[in-house]
């Protein structure tokens, strides 16, 4: 029998695809339903795991990484964002971060085209119509929404999800402008248009979409939406953090923003009701990586970075402070 790696404590059910090859690297202890924090922690606690499989939604902030046992030597999320984490807190203490990149960004660019067809076709609307047996019949002129095709799109973050999202959008024959830290080269940008300044860029975007990580405090402020032309479309599928929610729900309501679609919110789930009952919103519950595909590749991914850590190698995974 081949030795394991040690042993490991997940926050979050294994399905049955995954476990036995799991169970074959590692002693495991994981829960029949999502942990929360302190519930990991007295399962670390009791265990004293080498490893440990986390998900997003669960803080791992430097008070909860004190609690952790010494036994730790890394800490994987299930999630390309680790802004749950606070990763100098567990580099400090010697514990590995790493996160899934690449494998969600098809998924999740995806998912914010729906948005983005969701909130500029009143889809909202349409299905509740359907759901309640299609008692409106719309006139030639009503439930009308807006083209998506040969607007101009403004993406913040040019990062993996920010390309994907350009390559979707290019189909709709969107011309393309980007904020980003730094610009990328003429292969990356792809005909893109950089700006330096994001509010440069803002009375330019029909639709704006975020693309970029959170953790890096509110960007889309009451000023920088009235930057946006009327009628703009606000999509994102990156965090709530970095939108001022009492904004936007006053950007939707006077008509500044002609619609958004959102699949995050800065509170999850107890998101802002308000932004539903809005007629010119298209929500979905953070969903951007659910699919079977991205979710088994993401889960795997994890694991290997646990198994890589506890070999002694680096994997390419690991989250830098
Ligand atoms: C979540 C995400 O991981 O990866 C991220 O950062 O936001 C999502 O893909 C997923 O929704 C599970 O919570």
């Amino acid at each position: 029998m081949i030795a394991k790696l040690g042993r490991l404590v997940a926050s979050l059910p294994i399905p049955r695809h995954l476990r036995d090859g799991v169970e074959a690297a590692f002693v495991v202890v994981a829960p029949e339903r999502h942990l929360k924090t302190d519930e990991l922690l007295a399962l670390a606690n009791q265990h004293q795991p080498d490893g440990i499989l986390m998900s997003l939604g669960m803080p791992m902030r430097a008070e909860h990484i004190a609690q952790l046992p010494a036994s730790v030597r890394v800490l994987a999320t299930t999630s390309v964002g680790y802004d749950h984490i606070d990763i100098a807190a567990a580099n400090a203490r010697g514990i590995v971060v790493c996160n899934t990149p690449d494998v969600l960004t098809d998924a999740t660019a995806d998912t914010h085209m729906l948005l983005l067809l969701g909130a500029a076709r009143c889809a909202k609307a349409h299905v509740r119509n359907m759901d309640g047996g299609w008692k409106i019949r719309n006139g030639f002129f009503q439930g009308l929404g807006v083209d998506v095709t040969g607007k101009t799109m403004g993406i913040v973050g040019m990062g993996r999800i920010g390309r994907a999202v350009a390559d979707r959008a290019r189909g709709f024959r969107m011309p393309i402008l980007y904020h980003n830290r730094n610009r990328l080269s003429p292969d990356l940008e792809a005909g893109a248009r950089y700006f330096p300044s994001l509010d440069e860029m803002l009375p330019h975007c029909q639709v704006l979409s975020l693309n970029l990580p959170g953790g890096q405090g509110v960007l889309m402020t009451r000023e920088r939406f009235a930057q946006l032309p009327k009628g703009a479309i606000f999509v994102n599928s990156a965090r709530g953090s970095l939108v001022d929610e009492e904004a936007l729900v006053e950007a939707l309501k006077s008509g500044h923003l002609g619609s958004a679609g959102l699949d995050v919110f800065q509170k999850e789930p107890n998101f802002d009701t308000r932004l539903n009952d809005l007629e010119n919103t298209f929500l979905l519950p953070h969903v951007g990586s659910a699919t079977i595909e991205t979710r088994t590749a993401m889960a795997e991914l994890a694991i290997d970075g646990i198994v890589a850590v506890l070999s002694g190698r680096t994997p390419d995974n690991v989250v830098q402070a």
